[in-house]
């Protein structure tokens, strides 16, 4: 039996590309413009398959460490941040290194290194592994544990209840995290936290948008890619407010039979996921008998973050 189409896209505001991600994209394409390619990134610069995919075309070459990258190349290092040793690595090998840490990362990494120095234990909040945390945790690695849950917050040792301060990964869920905090609370009713949370504005507008839009869908889309930790709180912020949802990397990955019964779709996108991916999933569904197309906004985002100094150096001087 073919699968009905839904009458009404519900298009969440904001969504897609934050200003960070923009910016680390740009500083690539900058990159290649001003040095041409072999340009060498370290990591994925956004965890996006197709974002990955179409800078390779272009002469980036993605690698995991530096190391693995020619003594003396350039080399642009991933918006997700890196730890000190990364940095320190690329100086010895002669590397020209371009930094496309988000600046709002930066920002937990400085906290980090000053709670460390002031003697605090940090509890990070954080995903294991993410290559976020691996940054966050290499500033200060000898007075950062990690935890994910509350349960984890229960078999935390080594804490000095007298000096215990929090940090977070800034793409995780806002409730997950507020549960996290407050059993660090209960256990240590002295934690310290920075003075505005660490979950960046991106993330928290794009997931205020998804629990704008669940009650109104019966079925909610994340344009995202799987390795993409803050597209797949996404899912599960739609999921936790009782509307079925799917990540999909474009319209390739739908499903039909997801439509059964749906009268109305949600849209939205995770911070690494290009709009064109949006525009094409949207002509899917007209090519199906989409109606209406609707977009409910939650708030407007207006965050620009300046090139690195080095590059804008360096284009300014290709371009004289
Ligand atoms: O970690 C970041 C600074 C977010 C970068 C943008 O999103 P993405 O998908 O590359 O990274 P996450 O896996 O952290 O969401
Ligand atoms: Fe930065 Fe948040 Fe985007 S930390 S890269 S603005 S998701």
């Amino acid at each position: 039996m073919m699968s009905s189409s839904p009458h009404t896209l519900l298009l969440a505001a904001p969504r897609g590309f934050c200003a960070g991600v923009d910016r680390a994209v740009l500083i690539v394409e900058k990159a290649l413009e001003a040095y041409g390619a072999p340009v060498y990134v370290r990591h994925e610069i956004v965890h996006n398959t197709h974002v990955v995919n179409s800078l390779a075309d272009r002469g980036a070459v993605f690698v995991e460490d530096e190391t693995d990258a020619p003594e003396g190349s350039v080399i642009v290092f991933s918006a997700h941040g890196s730890p000190p040793e990364a940095f320190a690595n690329a100086a010895a090998r002669d590397q020209t290194l371009i930094d496309a840490t988000c600046p709002l990362v930066t920002k937990v990494h400085n906290e980090a290194r000053r709670y460390a120095t002031a003697g605090k234990d940090i509890v990070l909040i954080g995903h294991e592994g993410h290559q976020e945390v691996l940054g966050t945790m290499g500033q200060a690695p000898r007075s950062i544990s990690l935890v994910e849950t509350p349960e984890d917050v229960d078999d935390l040792d080594d804490v000095d209840p007298e000096k215990v301060a929090y940090l977070t990964q800034t793409t995780l869920s806002m409730d997950d995290t507020a549960a996290v905090v407050d059993r660090l609370r209960e256990r240590f009713p002295l934690l310290q936290q920075p003075k505005k949370g660490d979950i960046c504005y991106a993330t928290t507008n794009r997931q205020d948008a998804v629990k704008t839009l669940a009650p109104r869908c019966d079925l909610i889309l994340v344009v995202g890619s799987e390795t993409s930790s803050n597209s797949k709180r996404l899912v599960e912020v739609a999921n936790d407010h009782d509307t079925p949802a799917h990540l999909v990397d474009d319209a390739s990955h739908i499903d039909p039979s997801w439509l059964d019964g749906v009268g109305t779709v949600g849209l939205t996108s995770g911070a690494s996921a290009p709009e064109v991916l949006v525009d094409e999933v949207i002509a899917w569904f007209r090519e199906r008998g989409l109606g209406t197309v609707e977009t409910v906004m939650v708030v407007d985002e207006d965050v620009h973050f300046a090139m690195p100094g080095n590059l804008a150096r360096k284009l300014a001087e290709v371009d004289a």
